[in-house]
């Protein structure tokens, strides 16, 4: 049987590592946080995902799945730590240089190492050469490195990882096809084969596809705006074209992707990815013009009381990593034009970054709506879908999803 380290145990690394965990492998989880590794050994998860403590709690009892703080020998390596940026939109690939170095004195001739984590294009080659870098017992020896870009939608992981689609691409034919036969072992969806830099790539352009479109529906919402159209009818009837599918508009673009991968794609290239370029600063600008529209309504009153429904990035989950919705509370209770009572329904306190201001307060949809004269919709959770219509008379509404349209 075959032995598998996964580095990193976040939310692409420990669903991984647990599917392949219950389909017989051994699974060695590696994390650097103690409590994490900890609560993975106790059969409990330190992330919420739908449906994944049930299946990690499977792993771990039937003996497939240890983690510990420290890489361990394996037949596979998968990397899938964070690859977020720094400064200036750069790509910061410490993580996985730091991650191929820690593994290093642990491969052993004939070892595959998986790239997981999403990167800019020559990156699996870098892993190649860090890790030879560490080996020079290695060079000229054969060792295989893939990149099989993970695609999971966040609230859907489980049901989407071993049946999505995968890209595979080795930095030699050897190693994509080795990489393609064991993935197919706990994947059902095709495993297309590529090589090293296409496979990069193509993560890349499946969310900066998906930015540029939702681009095109937040500048529309902005162009509607000042025109006096309802761009969610506009939407409506232009999606009745056969060949016109337009997303829909919103506060921003927020999450840990889609944000943040379309900057890789403009530092590679930065003089020819003038669109992709322009469309993050449509979807970054969002949020500003939603603030312009709170501030306008707070003015007009004498007692501003406003009412943020959702903070987290997008509906009913509860990460509001890069959130526009608490980029924009957060602007909110700095800038101080009323009362701020937040509202979601996914979170027990506030993070951080709000906790400590002045006049803020997460309470219940009820409270809120009893409370507040502005009633400022951010993200279209079920919870605000169903809310009595009723409750919204005589308030200001600021209606960001098109939900109460
Ligand atoms: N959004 C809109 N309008 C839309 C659709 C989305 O404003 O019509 C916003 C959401 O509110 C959210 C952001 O875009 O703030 C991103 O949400 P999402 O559901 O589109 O995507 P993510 O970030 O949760 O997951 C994406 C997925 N990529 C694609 O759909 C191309 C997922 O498959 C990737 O695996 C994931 O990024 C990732 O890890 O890269």
């Amino acid at each position: 049987m075959k032995n598998v380290s996964v580095i990193g145990m976040g939310y692409i690394g420990l669903p991984t590592a647990t599917l392949i965990a219950n389909h017989g492998f051994k699974v060695f989880g590696m994390d650097k946080v103690e409590r994490v590794v900890a609560t993975i050994n106790r059969g409990e998860i330190h992330i919420v995902e739908p449906g994944l403590a049930a299946y990690v709690k499977k792993a771990v009892t039937s003996g497939n799945l240890h983690a510990d703080t420290k890489p361990h020998e394996a037949d596979v390596f998968i990397l899938a730590v964070p690859t977020p940026f720094k400064g200036d939109k750069e790509p910061d690939l410490s993580y996985v240089e730091a991650a191929t170095r820690e593994v290093a004195p642990y491969v052993k001739e004939g070892n595959l190492i998986v790239l997981e984590s999403t990167s800019p294009v020559g990156t699996t080659e870098k892993v190649q050469n860090w890790l030879l870098e560490e080996r020079a017992d290695l060079v000229g020896k054969k060792l295989y490195f893939a990149h099989c870009p993970e695609r999971v939608l966040p609230g859907k992981i489980v049901e989407e990882l071993p049946h999505n689609d995968r890209i595979i691409g080795g930095v030699d034919k050897e190693s994509t096809d080795k990489t393609i036969a064991f993935y197919g072992h706990f994947v059902t969806g095709a495993l297309l084969a590529t090589d090293a830099r296409t496979a990069e790539l193509s993560k890349l352009t499946e969310n900066s596809f998906r930015d540029v479109n939702i681009a095109f529906a937040n500048e529309l919402s902005v162009i509607c705006e000042k025109l006096g159209v309802d761009v969610w009818e506009l939407i409506r009837l232009a999606n009745r074209h056969p060949r016109v599918n337009i997303l829909q508009p919103g506060p921003g673009v927020g999450g840990h992707c889609i944000a943040v991968d379309p900057w890789f794609i403009v530092d590679s290239a930065p003089k020819e990815a003038r669109l992709i370029r322009v469309a993050r600063e449509v979807n970054d600008s969002k949020p500003h013009i939603v603030l312009e529209k709170v501030y306008a309504a707070a003015r007009k009153m004498d007692a501003p009381k406003i009412a943020c429904l959702g903070l987290a990035f997008k509906p009913d989950i509860d990460d509001l990593r890069e959130s526009p919705s608490l980029k924009i509370a957060e602007i909110l209770a700095d800038s101080n034009p009323g009362e701020l009572l937040a509202v979601e329904p996914n979170i027990h306190e506030l993070p951080a970054g709000l906790a400590n201001k002045m006049g803020v307060k997460l309470v219940s949809l009820d409270e809120a709506m009893q409370q507040a004269n502005i009633v400022l919709l951010l993200v279209d959770h079920k919870e605000f879908k169903q809310m009595d219509r009723k409750l919204l008379e005589g308030k200001t509404v600021i209606d960001t999803r098109g939900i109460f349209a």
